[in-house]
C-alpha cells in the first residue's frame, strides 16, 4: 500500500477548499436558484442556513476528516461500523454530480471559444438548445450522442484525469495554485463590468431587495440549505476527504471560516455580476428583468450570450471572461468531486492510487455520456433539482443526527477541534447542530414532500 498523501502547506490545503468550494455552484447555479426562489426572498434562507448548517458542518466535516485520515466510509466506519454505508452514500452522490458537472464543464469550454467573435449569432437560444444541444422540440425524442457536446467533455475529461493521476500535491494542490488566481482576476472583471452597465440596477433591485413572504414556502428553505451545501462541497464527503490529507498540526475552525467566507464572498460577487448584467439586458429590451432571466439551467448558456451579443464594446473579452470562469471554476470544483470516491476505492479495495483513479475516472465517464446525448439537458435539469433537494440535504442531515444523537460524537470533535485551532469552538456549535440544524431540515423536507 502507497504511503497517504498529504497536501505540501496549510495555504495549499485551504487554497485547494475553497477552489473546490468555487466552482459552477457560485456562477451557473446561485443567480438561478435566486431566480427561481423568489428574488432576494432567498438571500434570507440562504445566509440563515450559512451560519447555522453550513460552516458548523464544515468544522464537523474537517474534525472528522483531520481526525481518521481516512477516506469518507473508513471515517463512518472508524465511528461505528454500522455507519459505514453513510459515506458510500456520499461516495454515490459525488459519482451521480460529477456525471452531469463535466457535461457543464464541457459546455463551458465550448462557450469560451464561441465567445471570441460571439459565434452563437443573434439567436443564442435556438444556438443553444437546437445547434449545440441538438435537442428537437418534441420532448421524447431524446436521439442520440451529440457530438458538439461530446467532444469538449472528452478534453475535460482528458485534463481532469490528468491531474487526479498526478496526485493530491503535485496534481490537485498545484492546479488548484496555478486556476484560482485567474479566476479571482476573470471575476472582479466581470463583477464590476456587471454592476456597471446601464441598467445594473434593476437587475441588483431583485437580488437584494428582500421578500418576507417567500420565507413561508418550505420549497425556497430546501433550495437554501441546498445551494449552500452545494457551494460549500459539504454533505457528500468532500470537505472530509480533503482535510483527511492534513498533517497532524493543523488549524480546523479558522480554515473552515476562511474557506465558507471566500466562497460565499465568491457567489455573492458573481450574483452581483450576473444580475447587474440582467438589469442591463432587460433595459436593453424594454422588459422586466423576469421576462429575461427565465431560462433555468440554461440561464448562464442562454442569457449571457444574449448580454453579451448586446454589450455596448469588448464582447468577445467579456465573454472569455465570463465562460472561462465558468471552465475554471468548475474544473477545480469537479477534481474535488471525484477525490472522495478515489480515495473511497482505494482504501476498500487496496488499490495503488493509478488503479483507483482509472476505476473511478472509467466509470463515471461512461456515465457522463448520458448528458451528452440530445435529451441531456432534461436529465442534468431533473437529476440537479433531485440529487439538491434530496440527497445532499438528507446526507447532511444523517450525518449531523448520527453524530449528534446517535453517536454522540459533538463533544469529541469539539475537543479535536479545540486542541488544534487558535480559534476555540463553543457550546453554541453543538446546539446549532444537533437542535437547529435538524429541526430546522427535518420541517422543511417534509412539507416539501407533501408539496411535492
Ligand atoms: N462546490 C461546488 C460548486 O459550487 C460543487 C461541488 C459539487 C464540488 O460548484
Amino acid at each position: 500500500m502507497e504511503q497517504r498523501e498529504q497536501w505540501g502547506s496549510k495555504a495549499g490545503f485551504i487554497i485547494a477548499a475553497i477552489s473546490s468550494a468555487v466552482g459552477l455552484g457560485n456562477i451557473w447555479r446561485y443567480p438561478y436558484v435566486v431566480y427561481e426562489n423568489g428574488g432576494g426572498a432567498f438571500l434570507i434562507p440562504y445566509f440563515i442556513a450559512l451560519l447555522t448548517a453550513a460552516i458548523p458542518i464544515l468544522i464537523m466535516e474537517y474534525a472528522l476528516g483531520h481526525r481518521s485520515r481516512g477516506s469518507v466510509p473508513r471515517t463512518f466506519q472508524g465511528l461505528s461500523r454500522r455507519f459505514e454505508w453513510i459515506g458510500w452514500w456520499q461516495i454515490f452522490i459525488c459519482v451521480v454530480i460529477i456525471s452531469y458537472y463535466m457535461a457543464i464543464i464541457g459546455w463551458a469550454l465550448s462557450y469560451t471559444y464561441y465567445s471570441i467573435g460571439t459565434q452563437w449569432g443573434n439567436d443564442p437560444e435556438s444556438f443553444f438548445f437546437k445547434n449545440f444541444l441538438g435537442m428537437s422540440d418534441s420532448f421524447w425524442n431524446f436521439g442520440g450522442i451529440q457530438w458538439k457536446v461530446l467532444l469538449p467533455v472528452l478534453l475535460a475529461w482528458a485534463a481532469l484525469y490528468f491531474v487526479l493521476i498526478k496526485g493530491v500535491k503535485k496534481g490537485i494542490e498545484k492546479s488548484a495554485k496555478i486556476l484560482m488566481p485567474i479566476l479571482v482576476v476573470f471575476m472582479i472583471i466581470i463583477t464590476i463590468r456587471g454592476v456597471t452597465l446601464p441598467g445594473s440596477v434593476e437587475g441588483l433591485n431583485v437580488l437584494l431587495t428582500p421578500k418576507f413572504s417567500a420565507l413561508a414556502d418550505p420549497k425556497v428553505w430546501i433550495a437554501a440549505y441546498g445551494q449552500v451545501f452545494f457551494s460549500l462541497s459539504i454533505g457528500f464527503g468532500i470537505m472530509m476527504t480533503y482535510s483527511s490529507y492534513l498533517p497532524k498540526k493543523s488549524d480546523l475552525s479558522n480554515s473552515a471560516f476562511i474557506a465558507g467566507l471566500a466562497n460565499s464572498g465568491f457567489e455573492f460577487l458573481a450574483a452581483l455580476g450576473v444580475f447587474g448584467a440582467l438589469g442591463f439586458l432587460a433595459v436593453q429590451q424594454g422588459v422586466g428583468v423576469e421576462n429575461v432571466a427565465k431560462a433555468g439551467v440554461g440561464l448562464a448558456f442562454v442569457v449571457f450570450p444574449n448580454i453579451i451579443n448586446e454589450f455596448p464594446g469588448l464582447n468577445s473579452l467579456f465573454g472569455v471572461c465570463f465562460f472561462g470562469a465558468l471552465l475554471f471554476a468548475g474544473f477545480t470544483s469537479a477534481v474535488s468531486i471525484l477525490e472522495p470516491c478515489i480515495s473511497a476505492v482505494r482504501e476498500k479495495f487496496n488499490l495503488t492510487r493509478k488503479a483507483a483513479v482509472n476505476w473511478v475516472c472509467g466509470i463515471t465517464f461512461v456515465l457522463s455520456l448520458l448528458y451528452t446525448t440530445r435529451g441531456g439537458l432534461r436529465y442534468l435539469d431533473t437529476i440537479d433539482r433531485f440529487i439538491n433537494s434530496y440527497g445532499i440535504v438528507l446526507a447532511g442531515l444523517a450525518e449531523v443526527i448520527v453524530l449528534a444523537w446517535v453517536l454522540r460524537q459533538l463533544d469529541q470533535i469539539r475537543d479535536h477541534v479545540n486542541g488544534v485551532s487558535i480559534i476555540r469552538i463553543g457550546r453554541w456549535w453543538n446546539f446549532v447542530l444537533a437542535v437547529v440544524t435538524p429541526i430546522i431540515l427535518i420541517i422543511m423536507t417534509a412539507f416539501n414532500l407533501v408539496d411535492e
